[in-house]
């Protein structure tokens, strides 16, 4: 489903079991060192999601090699098979010949987490951002280029559902008010939700 210019929505793009393994791989990701973290702004805020990242390390607001405000350790490699994924599903989607990826951002919220209206404008790239989810329903809040006000339109998102955000919709701020606890798929063996972001650096 187009949702705006650029912004296509695919339901249970993932079948049980690549949702497994991409969770599998997101827990190993998870393990120290350059594992979760508690993301802290620059206002002094924490960031209820937690994240690691792959590839590159993102921090309020840049790109390391090392994580720079967590262990200090390397940032952990970026595997080809999940750069695949990401050309497969602009290939799905945008239809169009598409870049290398080369970050993965991967949240983990809890019943609580939310995520507050914002661009993601530190990629030197405007490549699509491919966007993955695991676990349970969330609502996700599509907004506008303009403003971090309305007019937005929101939208669930679902353990298995694919979200690319190419064109227009790369710079379009957005957000996740909240997740509905308890409905993850009940055969997946995950409490709350993940997302895994594909990116393009242009480092
Ligand atoms: C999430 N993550 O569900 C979202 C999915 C983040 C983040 O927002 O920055 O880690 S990515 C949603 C996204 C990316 C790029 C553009 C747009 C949405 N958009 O235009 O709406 O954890
Ligand atoms: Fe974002």
């Amino acid at each position: 489903t187009q949702v705006a210019p650029g912004a296509v929505h695919v339901p249970d793009w993932l079948d049980p079991r690549h949702q497994r393994e991409l969770l599998e791989a997101c827990r190993t990701w998870a393990r120290p060192p350059a594992g979760l973290r508690t993301v802290r702004t620059p206002g002094g805020g924490t960031m209820t999601a937690r994240q690691v990242c792959l590839g590159w390390h993102w921090h309020p607001y840049a790109y390391a090699r090392t994580v720079v405000d967590g262990d200090g350790a390397p940032v952990k490699p970026f595997p080809a098979w999940l750069g695949e994924l990401g050309r497969r599903a602009v290939r799905d989607t945008l239809g169009e010949p598409v870049a290398d990826y080369d970050i993965a951002l991967v949240n983990f919220y809890d019943d609580d987490a939310r995520m507050g209206m914002h661009r993601d404008g530190d990629e030197k790239s405007d490549a699509p951002v491919v966007s993955l989810s695991l676990g349970d329903t969330c609502v996700f809040r599509f907004g506008n280029t303009e403003t971090r006000t309305r007019p937005w339109t929101d939208l669930e998102l679902r353990s298995g559902d694919l979200f690319v955000f190419g064109g227009p919709s790369r710079l379009a701020y957005h957000g996740v008010p909240r997740v509905h606890a308890g409905t993850a798929p009940a055969g997946l063996g995950l409490t709350g939700r993940l997302n895994i972001t594909l990116r393009v650096s242009g480092l």
